[in-house]
């Protein structure tokens, strides 16, 4: 911290004083995505309106956060966003809203402790799709999830987020303090509702008697949040130390585009986001279906077809004139036409600035990041739309090209004969699969857990076990331009 004012001119400094600012949120889950997104809009609220009452207390859980606690520790919370636009602007700025960090695996108890806290009143959350522990057939919160029932047996050493919160929630019980609204920042389908049914279905098991009052003392709103960020590259630590003489072990870049939509149903008085641009709406609905089924389901189709060709990043498959053909063509036939009106929004300049955000060069968004966890991301990203395309009779060709392609990336070696590691929670069963389906190929859309009873519709199988056929004897860029030609 006593560096920031040795720092050149063309990085933005915090403008405000941190020993001023109180804490009154605690996040879980200090991503990459958190630190572009929610940690950003908190800085921006503090130092351009003076809200100084909304600081962030950081906190991770996991052994793997271990290397990120050590950062901010090193660096007093502060980090660098470096934020890209698509012609090539760049802005530096530190952000200085995490203003206290707490790492479950060393010290649980102040980590319960300061979730107990009353002067807490938003617990926020980026703990990822998988983090939900929902069980992937039924949709329900997963009480036999390995962590989930280890926590059950020992609820007072806990490792999940939902065992964290019952002891916290207990304790403010105890003391007669209040609750606190819990703000989901995934994206997942009804974020707040998804978060609401995990927590009270494990509460129920663990500590039934908590129920009640946390049905009165806790709201779980559901929001929308938008803003692509990257995996932090070893370039872009060196540059700022060139370019800036910034020495940040973990700096942050993203893309200039922001948006964070939240549903108005805070327990306290909560920040004045929408002076920073949040918008506050009635039902987030269809301000999430465009954004999961556009930007994540687009990401997920560059992603898949992307690596089967041999690319790395998400420009590179978004600047092929033939894979951004094919996912317009998706967008434009097989999305839009299931997704409701935005208030306010236009959808047609949502796609069309999609379209530039991820053709942007100065982002290094890896396919890797993005294929990563596909086993949670395809229900929850591309499914919805098959399903609603299905009960209209409407198209679904593009869809059952990717669940194809995603059948052939399980195979792990892309057109150019390179092989590729599958980072998947349940990699081994999709692995296994896509080998199985050489012989017999409706085996992969059997898996049950990601793509439920879709086998038994004959529409969609017909077309997914043609469309599996000729990218197993074509390469992905030969199948996609006869695709594209309406050849095959
Ligand atoms: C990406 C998201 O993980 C993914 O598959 O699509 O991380 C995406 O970059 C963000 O949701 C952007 O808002």
């Amino acid at each position: 911290m006593e560096n920031v004012d040795t720092l050149k001119t063309d990085v933005s400094t915090p403008m405000f004083d941190r020993d001023q600012v109180i804490t009154s949120i605690a996040h879980i889950g200090v991503s990459n995505f958190h630190r572009a997104h929610q940690a950003y809009y908190m800085h921006e609220l503090i130092e351009k309106h003076n809200e100084l009452n909304f600081g962030i207390c950081g906190i991770d859980l996991l052994d793997s956060d271990r290397k990120i606690y050590n950062v901010l520790k090193d660096q007093d919370g502060l980090y660098t966003l470096i934020t890209k636009d698509p012609s090539g602007v760049h802005q530096t700025k530190i952000i200085s809203s995490i203003v206290e960090y707490f790492f479950g695996p060393e010290n649980p108890i102040a980590v319960i402790e300061r979730l107990a806290n009353p002067d807490i009143k938003i617990i926020s959350l980026t703990i990822a799709e998988d983090g939900y522990h929902l069980n992937e057939i039924t949709g329900e919160f997963d009480l036999n999830h390995p962590a989930v029932a280890e926590d059950i047996k020992n609820p007072f050493n806990p490792k999940t987020v939902f065992g964290y919160l019952t002891q916290a929630f207990k304790l403010r019980k105890l003391r007669g303090l209040s609750g606190c609204t819990i703000l989901s920042c995934d994206n997942i389908k009804s974020n707040g509702d998804t978060m609401r049914q995990s927590f009270l279905s494990y509460v129920s098991n663990v500590e039934p008697d908590l129920l009640n009052w946390l049905l009165e003392n806790t709201t779980f709103p559901n929001s929308m949040v938008d803003r692509i960020t990257p995996l932090t590259l070893p370039e872009d630590i060196e540059t700022l130390k060139q370019d800036f003489l910034i020495d940040d072990q973990w700096p942050v870049v993203c893309g200039s585009f922001s948006s964070w939509i939240i549903e108005d149903d805070f327990l306290h008085k909560r920040p004045q986001w929408e002076k920073v641009g949040v918008q506050f709406v009635k039902n987030i609905e269809p301000y999430e279906d465009m954004k999961l089924q556009l930007l994540n389901a687009g990401h997920s189709v560059l992603g898949i077809l992307g690596t089967l060709n041999g690319y790395k990043t998400v420009h590179e498959a978004a600047n092929d004139e033939d894979f951004i053909c094919f996912l317009k063509g998706y967008m434009d036939e097989e999305v839009v036409p299931v997704l409701d009106l935005v208030e306010n929004l236009s959808i047609e300049d949502y796609k069309t600035t999609l379209i530039s955000r991820f053709r942007n060069p100065h982002i290094h968004d890896s396919l890797s990041r993005i294929c990563n966890e596909s086993s949670a991301k395809i229900p929850a990203f591309i499914l919805p739309t098959i399903k609603k395309q299905l009960a209209k009779n409407q198209i679904i060709n593009r869809a059952a090209f990717v669940i194809a392609a995603w059948c052939k990336y399980n195979d792990g070696v892309d057109d150019n004969g390179k092989t590729y590691n599958i980072m998947d929670s349940i990699s081994n069963k999709l692995i296994r699969t896509a080998a199985l389906s050489h012989q017999n190929p409706i085996k992969f859309l059997q898996i049950e857990s990601v793509f439920q009873d879709l086998y038994s519709n004959d529409v969609f199988t017909k077309k997914y076990l043609h469309y599996l056929g000729y990218i197993r004897e074509h390469s992905i860029k030969e199948s996609i331009i006869q695709f594209n030609k309406n050849s095959i």
